[in-house]
């Protein structure tokens, strides 16, 4: 039965730094959906590119993989042979429950839970990689160079899937779209205080960048075909194609 996250529904003294601990982890499903309008069609249409794109005797990445929702999706549509998918999160709670997860759902397809930072995983011979809204906890003097090693270990054709959370260049942009944000999460439960509370939990762990930004990025790493595939309010996903 998925938890309700109720973190940030009473006062606290001191708000912390947001880790992604047990406490997160038991709720993580109900935050994510209640947090990142489209969450749903994200990790759906995921699995269905997985299926289209994902080559025989390749390995697949989900880097940040949380609880484990979009390797779920991917090992249901993914038909081709031999393919791996390798699951990374870096924090101990996340990688063990994953693990828990996944092996509650039957699959041909070899999987394994990696408890490692995402920098240091060596990707090699990938056919589709998957940051689902991970490259925003990532030190942004670190993004480019994980944005490097994964376009170093994509085989030709291979897809890379970026979904993160934009922050807009014109001010009366940023206002009008954080506030339909901030609307979505009243609309699904979240009261003032966990919102504000909420927001002071993640400043200065989750630093955003604009579409721009990214797309900078990805072209510098030497993708030459990237778009965004997906918008809503300020959550996007992109891919890019080796
Ligand atoms: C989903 N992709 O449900 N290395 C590995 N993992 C990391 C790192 C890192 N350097 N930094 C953060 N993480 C998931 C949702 S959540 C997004 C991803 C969110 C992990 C972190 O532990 C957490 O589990 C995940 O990235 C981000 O499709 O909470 O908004």
């Amino acid at each position: 039965m998925v938890k309700k996250d109720n973190i940030y529904a009473s006062p606290l003294p001191k708000v912390k730094d947001f880790v992604f601990d047990e406490s997160v982890v038991d709720v993580f499903s109900d935050m994510i959906e209640r947090s990142v309008p489209g969450y749903q069609t994200i990790i759906s249409t995921i699995g269905h590119l997985a299926k289209e794109h994902a080559q025989a005797d390749s390995n697949i990445y989900d880097l940040g993989c949380s609880l484990g929702a979009a390797t779920l999706a991917m090992r249901r549509n993914i038909d081709v042979k031999n393919c791996k998918i390798i699951a990374v999160d870096y924090s101990q709670a996340m990688a063990q429950r994953c693990e828990k997860n996944l092996a509650s759902f039957k699959s041909n397809i070899e999987t394994q839970v990696l408890c490692d930072d995402a920098l240091k995983i060596k990707i090699e011979n990938a056919s589709f990689v998957v940051l689902n809204f991970t490259l925003q906890f990532i030190q942004p003097e670190d993004r480019q160079q994980l944005i490097n090693q994964i376009y170093a270990g994509l085989k030709p054709g291979g897809i890379l899937i970026l979904s993160e959370k934009l922050r807009f260049e014109q001010p009366s942009v940023q206002s009008v779209i954080d506030e339909l944000h901030l609307d979505f999460k009243r609309a699904h439960g979240y009261s003032e205080l966990e919102i504000s509370q909420k927001r002071s939990a993640i400043e200065n762990v989750m630093r955003t960048d604009t579409l721009n930004i990214h797309y900078a990025r990805l072209k510098t790493a030497g993708f030459k075909q990237y778009n965004q595939w997906y918008q809503c309010f300020n959550f996007t996903s992109m891919m890019a194609i080796k």
